[in-house]
């Protein structure tokens, strides 16, 4: 029997009217009903949120913080296989990527923000004034209050906890939203809570769809403080204009159309390897995937030939077949997306390298939502299909001559969040790498995170830093305190 999926509201778990199918995309089969959260629902998660920051959530310790964020992690390592199998039939993932990738990657998620928590400390200054009095300045450090976090469908478990387990390291009361496409493992992190028995309310989980839905709702509620949100820019345009007028503070992770720059001097395989890596890992659906890849004239062509054949050995399969390379899109609505930029990219004079169609397997995966792996050339800079995110298995690749072309053809994007540079050349790497308009850069390297670094993106690409301290701030209100602990001098002690 296909499972129900419902909301975590005030340590309940709480069944709503309407209901949605959740849908495997290897096959399209239905494997689950999902409750969808109505306003009234969303209010009732809002006001538990409060009711926690007023109550034993509210009066914890930071090291009791980390504790419960302790148990959280080893609650999900207790489950680890049901995170994977919920992971895989939500999103047609391999089963390898959600056991190396996913899964403990939320681990270390609670696990570090615990960490973090324990170690933060504020900033404290004696001051002089020019009277002589003496003065001593100290920060402390305070939730912000309600926190909706809000994540996508291409990370689940991953983007869901980092989200929620920095806001709950800090203090806040969250109330998430995991995507409509994936609550599965949101669900489970919600029994996992209701299990070890986390303060009621601090941890609420809603289900249902973002426009016009439960997202909406979250975001426009009078009495949250704050919004986290990975997505769509457009989505985090909308939700910066709806809570504008709150001045609610935000944290956006949102589009990418990122670069590959191939220099001469790399190593041909690693760079090889590499650009196969960053464009399609997860099916081409990361946020950091290289859609954009330039590579100097004089191997231009030598790199299209062995880029082509490695994409073309790439292994379309089940997730738990362990030679499955690429997996399904999330749903039929994304794997047309990637289809019109297919057609798009001929329109606009592409040559189809590889790909650029629908497989067709013979049996149920027929019934999915497939693409095939795709490479394009020939476009010019200006092309809708270099312009805009896809989301798919799909890069393009041209060629370039100078340092100075790679750097601005990689910078002429209207987003700005992950550059990956292949080169030998150690003072090209420190050269070019400050030069990228990207709040990421990665060196002869795709995706090597480590959670104390900053996370982000600029222009379309987002709006702050999460990771190590800079989570800290932005999960926390500072208030200076400044404490006169010694008058001026009377003219008199001279
Ligand atoms: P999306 O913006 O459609 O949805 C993301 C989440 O927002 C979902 O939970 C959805 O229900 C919700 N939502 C949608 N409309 C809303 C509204 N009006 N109010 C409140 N919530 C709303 O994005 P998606 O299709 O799920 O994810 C893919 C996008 O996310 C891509 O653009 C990708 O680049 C981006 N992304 C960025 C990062 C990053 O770190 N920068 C990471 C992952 C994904
Ligand atoms: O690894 C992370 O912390 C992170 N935020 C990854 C985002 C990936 C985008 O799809």
């Amino acid at each position: 029997m296909a499972q129900r999926i419902q909301h975590y509201i005030g340590g309940r778990f709480v069944d709503s009217a309407r209901q949605f199918a959740n849908l495997n995309p290897v096959d399209g089969t239905v494997v689950g009903q999902v409750c969808e959260a109505s306003a009234a629902e969303v209010d009732q998660a809002v006001q538990a949120a409060k009711a926690a920051l007023q109550g034993d959530w509210g009066r914890c310790s930071p090291a009791q913080r980390a504790d419960w964020l302790e148990k959280l992690a080893a609650g999900i390592e207790q489950r680890f296989e049901a995170f994977v199998q919920a992971e895989v039939l939500d999103t047609g993932r391999t089963v390898r990527q959600a056991r190396t990738l996913d899964v403990p990657r939320a681990i270390a998620n609670f696990r570090f923000f615990a960490n973090l928590v324990r170690q933060a400390h504020t900033e404290c200054f004696e001051t002089i004034a020019a009277d002589g009095s003496r003065a001593l300045n100290y920060t402390v450090r305070k939730p912000l209050g309600v926190v909706v976090a809000i994540s996508p469908w291409n990370l689940p478990i991953l983007l869901f906890s980092w989200k929620v387990a920095p806001a709950l390291a800090l203090g806040n009361a969250v109330v998430s939203k995991p995507s409509e496409e994936t609550p599965s493992s949101a669900f489970l992190l919600a029994q996992v809570a209701h299990d070890i028995g986390f303060p009621a309310g601090a941890f609420n989980v809603l289900q249902g769809f973002g426009g016009d839905s439960a997202g909406q709702a979250m975001i426009s509620h009078p009495d949250i403080d704050a919004v986290t949100f990975t997505g769509a820019s457009a989505t985090g345009a909308h939700i910066m204009k709806t809570v504008a007028d709150g001045v609610k503070d935000v944290s956006f992770e949102l589009g990418g159309k990122n670069a590959a720059i191939v220099f001469e001097d790399a190593d041909f395989d690693a760079a090889v390897d590499g650009v196969v890596q960053s464009t399609f890992t997860n099916s081409g659906q990361v946020c950091l995937c290289s859609e954009r890849v330039l590579v100097q004239r004089s191997i231009y062509e030598r790199f299209v030939a062995a880029l082509k054949a490695r994409t073309e050995a790439l292994v379309l399969g089940r997730p738990d077949d362990p030679a499955t390379d690429i997996g399904p899109m999330i749903s039929k609505k994304h794997q047309a997306k990637v289809v019109s930029y297919f057609e798009l990219a001929r329109q606009e004079g592409a040559t189809v390298v590889t790909g650029g169609d629908v497989p067709v397997f013979g049996d149920d995966r027929d019934q999915g939502f497939w693409v095939r792996p795709t490479i394009w050339t020939g476009l010019p800079d200006d092309a809708r299909c270099l312009r805009e995110e896809v989301f798919g298995p799909v890069c393009h690749v041209a060629p370039f001559d100078t340092e100075a072309q790679a750097i601005a053809r990689a910078n002429d994007s209207d987003y700005g969040l992950a550059t990956a540079i292949w080169t030998r050349d150690l003072s090209r790497a420190h050269r070019v790498s400050p030069q990228m308009r990207s709040g990421l850069v990665w060196v002869n390297t795709w995706y090597l995170r480590d959670l104390r670094t900053p996370f982000g993106g600029v222009r379309r690409s987002g709006i702050g830093r999460e990771g190590g301290r800079h989570s800290l701030d932005f999960y926390s209100e500072v208030t200076n305190i400044c404490i006169k602990i010694q008058d001026a001098p009377s003219t008199g002690d001279h």
